[in-house]
């Protein structure tokens, strides 16, 4: 049986108390973190945890926990629920309260819900790279915070899955941002460039590692936007995100990217990034 949790209880599913008045359901009022576990560790926590509070503070939102208490309940779902390689799914919504838009009374507490999930790594996508649609990024101008808000991300995503690819690329005035669920990277004559983590982008955690990576492995970078042209005449592309870790891109509308297969230095990235996480995952 999975057990979940809900406003400071652990339960089953049969058993979670979710009220019509939460906010997120009438508003998408509230912030969520995705973190990924290998080999039953939570994977950049500290990371995760620290984005989320970002999140609720930007949207003025006090999260009745510490990080810690937070890390601690993420921690006991992956142990209840056993679980391997999957990830953690956490959301903060302000609270139930009958419909208005204003804020409730501050008596009317943040509602934190989350559950682990067993979900194995994508290899297939991860090994032979995927095709992406570029499609207009019609999104609010905060994409920085991790809301819960994502209609424009689920209609953009379905775009491309229509179109037979598994991401949507969002290019916004002329330049790519990122990915529907996640971040994107080119890589052109040895240099990788990436959309600067302004308020148009998530600053991803994979993204963070994957900068880190490349800063240990003496890979130039540029963060910077370019145009969906510059996008189309790369070497080598590829996306970031928890759960798709470093996905190489090998068609984009349906144009082949570079040689049409996956590109060295994202060969590079993706097994200095196999060596972070445990290694009876990393072998899988
Ligand atoms: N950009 C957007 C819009 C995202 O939704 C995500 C993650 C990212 C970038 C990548 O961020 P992380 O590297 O921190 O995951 N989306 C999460 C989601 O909704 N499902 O999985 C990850």
């Amino acid at each position: 049986m999975t057990i979940y949790f809900i406003d400071g209880q652990f339960t089953s599913k049969d058993s979670l108390n979710i009220s019509i008045d939460d906010r997120g359901y009438y508003f998408g009022d509230g912030v969520y973190e995705v973190v990924k576990v290998y080999d039953g560790e939570l994977f950049t926590a500290e990371e995760h945890f620290s984005r989320l509070f970002q999140s609720a503070s930007k949207i003025k939102m006090t999260i009745p926990y510490s990080e810690q208490q937070l890390i601690d309940i993420a921690k006991e779902l992956v142990k209840v629920n056993e679980v391997e390689t999957g990830h953690i799914y956490m959301q903060v919504t302000r609270g139930a309260s009958p419909r208005v838009h204003q804020f409730p009374e501050l008596s009317v507490a943040p509602v934190v819900t989350a559950y682990a999930i067993h979900n194995p790594r994508p290899l297939t996508n991860i090994e032979g790279g995927v095709s992406v649609k570029s499609v207009e990024d019609v999104r609010w101008l905060r994409c920085d915070i991790k809301s819960l808000n994502l209609l424009a991300n689920v209609l953009a995503k379905q775009e491309a899955y229509d179109a037979g690819c598994v991401e949507a690329i969002f290019v916004r005035d002329g330049l790519v941002t990122e990915g529907s669920s996640s971040n994107a990277f080119g890589v052109k004559d040895g240099v990788v460039i990436t959309h600067p983590a302004t308020n148009l982008i998530l600053n991803g955690i994979t993204r963070q590692v994957v900068l880190k990576l490349c800063n240990e492995l003496g890979i130039p970078v540029e963060e910077r936007a370019f145009t969906p042209d510059e996008m189309n005449a790369m070497d080598e592309f590829f996306i970031t995100s928890t759960t798709a870790e470093i996905t190489p891109v090998v068609l984009i509308d349906e144009k082949p990217v570079g040689s049409g297969a996956p590109g060295q230095i994202t060969r590079k990235l993706q097994e200095a990034f196999a060596r972070q996480i445990p290694l009876s995952v990393a072998g899988e």
